[in-house]
């Protein structure tokens, strides 16, 4: 199903919660473009690029990279898909970074995987990936046709540097300090229903709310008189 009109949205959960897996779902079905700012990151590291040559420790140890090097990797990235329904994951990841965002582009969804960290732990020990495309695999959920090989391209599949057990806690604690508020602050956010009413619509449902204030009105006094 094609969407008939730009859609935004962004991705959400701790590490290894599936925002991968489930956005390879979601673009496919919905035609969206999929951008994921771990997979910008390690295609940087994998070119050596200066940035990715800087950031690779800070990956590798489980910390965010800075917040104003990743925002501007991501939003400079986001242009060649400026026309294009899009799902972000990995970004934003901290409130600047969310605020950053919302300087340019407005959000139409967030959605937040919820996924208990055993569960998680016991994900990553066991996930593969195909670096180049950022394909997904997993030992025991959804494991490639050819053990090692990514189904597409046949290519060698990796595990990553940052899917050891001390880098993954430390992960899921950069996730509670830093990634958790960013929930929050989309909750705040939420606008009220009305707002994207027609002109024509607005005028009525006024009416109605007038109405509907009225009666309320009308009724509290009759139970106050009883
Ligand atoms: P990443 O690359 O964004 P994380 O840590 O947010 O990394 P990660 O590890 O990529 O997230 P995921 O995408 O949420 O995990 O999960 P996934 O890969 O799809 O699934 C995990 C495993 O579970 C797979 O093996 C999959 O097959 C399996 N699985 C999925 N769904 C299911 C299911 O339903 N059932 C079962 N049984 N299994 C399932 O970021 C990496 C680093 O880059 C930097 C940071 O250093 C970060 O640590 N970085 C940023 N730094 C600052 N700001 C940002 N915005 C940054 N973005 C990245
Ligand atoms: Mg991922």
């Amino acid at each position: 199903m094609l969407l008939q009109r730009i859609f935004r949205a962004v991705i959400m959960g701790p590490p290894g919660s599936g925002k991968g897996t489930v956005s390879g779902r979601i673009v496919k079905s919905f035609g969206l473009m999929h951008l994921s700012s771990g997979d910008l990151l390690r295609a940087n590291i994998k070119a050596k690029t200066e940035l990715g040559l800087l950031m690779k420790s800070c990956i590798d140890q489980g910390q965010l990279v800075p917040d104003d090097v990743i925002s501007r990797l991501i939003l400079t990235e986001m242009r060649n898909i400026d026309q294009s329904s899009w799902l972000l994951d990995g970004f934003p990841r901290t409130v600047s970074q969310a605020e950053s965002l919302d300087n340019v582009y407005s959000v139409d969804t967030v959605i937040n995987l919820d996924v208990p960290y055993q569960t998680i732990k016991q994900r990553l020990t066991s996930r593969w990936l195909h670096l180049p495309s950022g394909r997904v695999y997993n030992i025991d959920f959804n494991p490639p046709k050819i053990a090692g090989l990514d189904d597409v391209t046949g290519e060698p599949l990796i595990q990553r540097h940052d899917d050891t057990p001390e880098t993954v806690t430390r992960r899921l604690k950069a996730y509670e300090n830093q990634t958790q508020p960013v929930l929050e602050y989309y909750r705040c956010r939420r606008k009220p229903e009305p707002y994207k009413l027609s002109k024509k619509r607005n005028v009525l449902s006024l009416l109605t709310a007038f109405i509907f204030s009225k009666l309320k009105y009308l009724h509290m006094l009759y139970e106050h008189n009883m």
